[in-house]
């Protein structure tokens, strides 16, 4: 039966709210917003925000440092029973910012063992840390894939930076995607679960991204996520699409209707903040603010 799940995959689902329809109405995530440096550019991102790699750009958020993050993951974990998982969605990029992801993440599996772990990156500096991300038991990783024509990711990304030094144009987006399908591949080699975000610009990447699903699904990808660009003018510009629209609603609909088959799609997203704390439905961050967590214990 090539559709039944295995069990170790519904053991992974069952209890992360972004993975799995179900759980999203009874368990809860965080966010820890340590990680602020990014490597990329995308011209949709506002950096005085959090990054739309799952994050609503417009919110701002507090950069945690790692001790910091630490007191407030334990201070959700006493008062929100539901609280099963806890991942690094920016406000920039996890694996870019790894010092940082590292030093939050290993103290929380010491001390809230039962929580699991999750991370969400551009791709370009995963395939370095993959083989940490199995030693540090994260089980589930977000990459936001926007093409898989570097042509088309011309117009999304002006340029990068990796190995030391920064490229535009063309070579910028040809790196970025060798490094994604080389992260998607790693990651699915060594049994942790990918769920791909992929950004929807109308007019740049729309029809493209069937050619993504198509992709990543060959590479092992299990959930596909396509969420809306977002605009909140009251917050500032994107950094390089200033006239570019946002989808429609029904937009959306169709081509999530065009991607459903092996891979899932993922339909019930709120596009975090990168300090999102409890049900993806109801949004408790507010009430875990730093300045009111306990003192740090000496
Ligand atoms: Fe956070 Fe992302 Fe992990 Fe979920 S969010 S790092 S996979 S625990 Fe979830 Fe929020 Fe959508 Fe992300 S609803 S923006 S998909
Ligand atoms: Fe901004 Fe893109 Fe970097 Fe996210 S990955 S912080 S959207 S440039």
């Amino acid at each position: 039966e090539p559709n039944a799940m295995a069990p170790a995959i519904i053991e992974k689902i069952k209890d992360h709210p972004c993975f799995s329809r179900e759980a999203h109405l009874y368990f809860a995530r965080m966010h820890l917003a340590v990680a602020p440096a990014c490597n990329i550019q995308c011209n949709y991102c506002n950096r005085k925000y959090d990054c739309a790699n799952e994050s609503r750009p417009g919110v701002a958020s507090h950069r945690l440092t790692p001790d910091q993050a630490l007191r407030r993951a334990m201070a959700v974990a006493n008062e929100v029973p539901q609280l099963s998982v806890v991942g690094i969605a920016g406000p920039g990029d996890a694996c870019y910012d790894w010092r940082k992801t590292k030093a939050t993440l290993i103290p929380i599996a010491r001390e809230i063992p039962d929580v699991k772990l999750c991370i969400s990156t551009n791709g370009l500096a995963l395939p370095e840390h993959v083989d940490e991300l199995v030693d540090m038991n994260v089980g589930h990783v977000t990459i936001t894939i926007n093409m898989v024509d570097p042509k088309i990711g011309t117009k999304i990304y002006p340029w990068i930076f990796y190995d030391g030094r920064r490229y535009n144009g063309i070579d910028a987006s040809r790196i970025l995607h060798e490094r994604q399908m080389l992260g998607l591949e790693m990651l699915a080699e060594r049994g942790i679960l990918i769920k791909v975000n992929s950004v929807m610009i109308p007019g740049v990447n729309d029809e493209h991204l069937i050619d993504v699903n198509k992709w990543v699904k060959d590479r092992g990808a299990f959930m596909h996520n396509v969420m809306p660009l977002i605009s909140e003018p009251t917050h500032g510009t994107f950094y390089g699409m200033n006239d570019q629209r946002c989808p429609t609603p029904s937009e959306l609909i169709a081509l999530r209707d065009r991607l459903e088959g092996d891979t899932k799609v993922m339909r019930h997203c709120r596009q975090c903040r990168a300090d999102a704390v409890g049900l993806l439905s109801d949004d408790r961050a507010n009430e875990f603010k730093i300045s009111q967590l306990p003192a740090e214990a000496t």
